[in-house]
């Protein structure tokens, strides 16, 4: 059985970072170790969330775990706010040399910064970037992480420059992913690509969904372009049941679906 350490914050409520890759990864069959970086009562596109950073508590685990010798196939990293959380990551990284990683740089959407975020989060996001297998930017991030314009609608040389990008920063590979397409959406990798139907709503958590299965598909034995094609079916799948309010998307009842599907991929 495979083992990915997830590096990202534990909003209570809200279906998005860890409160979503623990059932979803755990449920694809590969156990899931949760490094919280920080506590909130919501995400944050809930009003006046609460926050407590957890930076240092994350360090102290992590160190634990070292002193026991543990070791792990994957690592995961979602939302992270600030420099320090970003270093600690890195850390994170060092400390299990051969492990795969994935970096979700999630930090924005809609051209913008999450609320909350600082302006020297894109820098400090993209220096993880650096030390990763494959990285999952939406096109918001992909612009901040690169420095190259924000299109809502990037076409496919757009695509094409935002992923050179991207793999300057030290990445060995990147896949955009929510990239719109007329009435579809997609992701868009080096040399592969994947459109379907777009639904007209969007929800909190598309992008941690998205993260989440592409790492468990690749730590259950998938390559990455079915895992991600998996990924974009089930968010595609989840949306369908929406419309969904900030509390984010019902995946819970698609869980088995999930599972099920990603055995006939392997078998
Ligand atoms: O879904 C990404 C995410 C994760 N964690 C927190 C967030 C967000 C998006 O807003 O606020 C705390």
């Amino acid at each position: 059985m495979s083992r990915i350490v997830t590096v990202q914050d534990l909003s209570c409520l809200g279906r998005c970072s860890l409160t979503l890759a623990l059932p979803v990864i755990s449920a694809m069959g590969v156990e899931c170790a949760v490094l919280p970086t920080a506590l909130l009562s919501t995400h944050t596109g809930y009003p006046g969330n609460t926050y407590l950073d957890l930076t240092q508590e994350a360090g102290r685990i992590a160190a634990h775990w070292q002193s026991l010798g543990i070791q792990t196939d994957g690592i995961y990293t979602g939302y992270l706010a600030g420099e320090a959380q970003c270093r600690l990551a890195m850390n994170v990284i060092r400390q299990f040399p051969g492990a795969k990683v994935l970096v979700d740089p999630a930090m924005g959407d809609h051209g913008r910064l999450y609320r909350g975020l600082g302006l020297e989060q894109p820098k400090a996001m993209a220096a993880l970037c650096g030390l990763a297998d494959i990285i999952t930017p939406n096109v918001t991030e992909a612009a901040l992480l690169t420095g190259l314009p924000y299109t809502p609608q990037p076409t496919p040389d757009q695509c094409r420059q935002l992923l050179e990008g991207l793999l300057a920063l030290g990445a060995k590979d990147a896949v955009i992913t929510g990239v719109p397409r007329g009435a579809e959406i997609g992701f868009v990798g080096r040399d592969f690509s994947w459109f379907g139907p777009r639904q007209p709503w969007d929800c909190h958590g598309a992008g941690d969904l998205f993260a989440a299965v592409l790492a468990g598909g690749i730590m259950g034995g998938l390559a990455l372009e079915p895992a991600a094609a998996l990924g974009a079916w089930f968010v595609g799948r989840c949306l369908a049941g929406g419309p969904f309010s900030a509390g984010g998307i019902a995946f819970e009842p698609h869980l088995p679906e999930l599972a099920s599907r990603l055995a006939d991929q392997l078998a």
